[in-house]
């Protein structure tokens, strides 16, 4: 199968086409798909796409704060913002750094690491944070932070997050700006956004719009247990480790506390008890499944660092009702519109690539006790599930 997709990959993949991509999409998911496979094959074919697929994104960068648009023409060297605003979204500009900076390190150009290093740079410096929590839009003429006051762990910051810490140890626990942004940003989840639901008691992480809170959580936000061990697993504080363990309680209870056994969207939960009310509550607009890795990828975090059977047993789970619900017969996955309905979940017709980049990549990871399987010591996953190598390893 291998051969099958290099031969591919050597005849088919061609990036010179007048098309408009998403930066942070084709970072996370060609670029760091590319650079991985060439550290675990070691075929430079992998390396000479990579460079071919990092110069053509490099146009996006051109802008007057060097805060990338959106969108760029690989085929034409353009690059520009969504039709109806300047903004770039705060995640996406601070997601793509594991991925240019291998780039550089591996091509000896410098270029790539420079414009993704400036970002992180200009952001550590930036107002508009709370306590380390970022807004979810940033301007790419003015460089600053728009739509002030919003602030959550889910959809347009979440990697923002994942990328502070996954720098910090990529580069050999060196950069402590990296770092120091992480930590306050913990701290500053803890202080804003930290809850407990009823009946159950579940910690779980809202948002906080102009001061007001929010116990709305995406599925999104359970990257975050993840993360938390990763970071407690490389020295930091262990306080990480036991709200990672209490947070991943939360996302296995929003996919066992629904009909089918999966996850909505987006949950939000009772902050009062009221009879035959559960803690996890559906809105009809958030309940569908787009099989989606977050709480499988931090399953497997929680296991590697603790060996508890419980965290496969809740993947096991978790993959007989993706089995159950979303299994096409002809071939594949899908995504399913309504999580609360067994008896019918709507199948869409769609499989995102980030169920097998990452979601079944994460179960397979977590279902094997082999930790040199991707030692977590010697490599880190990009957001997208692509190991790239930790530059000065453990
Ligand atoms: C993936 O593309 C990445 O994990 C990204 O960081 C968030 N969204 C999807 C998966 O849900």
């Amino acid at each position: 199968e291998f051969e099958e997709a290099r031969k591919w990959v050597a005849n088919d993949l061609v990036f010179d086409k007048n098309v408009d991509v998403n930066l942070f999409e084709s970072t996370i998911r060609i670029l760091g798909g590319l650079l991985s496979t060439y550290h675990l094959s070691g075929d430079s074919l992998f390396l000479e796409k990579a460079k071919d697929i990092g110069n053509r994104l490099m146009p996006a960068f051109k802008t007057p704060s060097k805060i990338p648009y959106s969108d760029v023409n690989i085929g034409r060297g353009t690059a520009h913002p969504p039709r109806w605003t300047s903004d770039s979204t705060v995640a996406e500009v601070t997601s793509i750094q594991l991925e240019f900076r291998e780039l550089s390190r591996l091509t000896g150009d410098e270029k790539f690491q420079k414009a993704v290093d400036e970002v992180m740079k200009h952001v550590h410096t930036l107002s508009g944070k709370n306590d380390g929590l970022v807004p979810m839009f940033i301007n790419t003429n003015s460089g600053q932070f728009t739509h002030l006051g919003v602030y959550t762990l889910g959809a347009r910051a979440d990697s923002y997050y994942e990328y502070l810490l996954k720098q910090w140890i990529q580069g050999g626990k060196k950069e402590n700006e990296l770092l120091e942004d992480y930590m306050r940003a913990i701290e500053g989840v803890k202080k804003h956004l930290l809850q407990r639901s009823e009946p159950k008691k579940l910690t779980f992480v809202g948002e906080l719009a102009h001061g007001h809170f929010s116990a709305k959580m995406d599925h999104l936000v359970c990257f975050l247990p993840g993360t938390l061990a990763l970071g407690a697993h490389n020295g930091l504080a262990a306080d990480h480790m036991k709200l990672a363990e209490t947070l991943l309680e939360t996302c296995y209870q929003m996919y066992a506390q629904v009909e089918t056994g999966l996850s909505p969207e987006i949950v939000h939960f009772n902050l009062h008890a009221q009879k035959g009310h559960k803690d996890v509550e559906i809105k009809p607009a958030d309940r569908h499944n787009l099989l989606r890795p977050e709480t499988v990828e931090s399953l497997f975090y929680m296991y590697r660092f603790t060996g508890d059977k419980k965290y496969q047993d809740w993947g096991w789970e978790i993959l007989q009702n993706f089995n159950r619900y979303t299994r096409v017969p002809t071939g594949g996955y899908t995504s399913i519109n309504n999580v609360q309905n067994p008896s019918n979940p709507e199948p869409r017709d769609k499989m995102e690539s980030f169920f097998l980049g990452e979601t079944l990549k994460y179960m397979f990871l977590l279902f094997s006790d082999d930790i040199d399987l991707i030692n977590l010591d010697k490599y880190v996953f990009n957001t997208e599930a692509h190991p790239l190598p930790i530059w000065v390893p453990a």
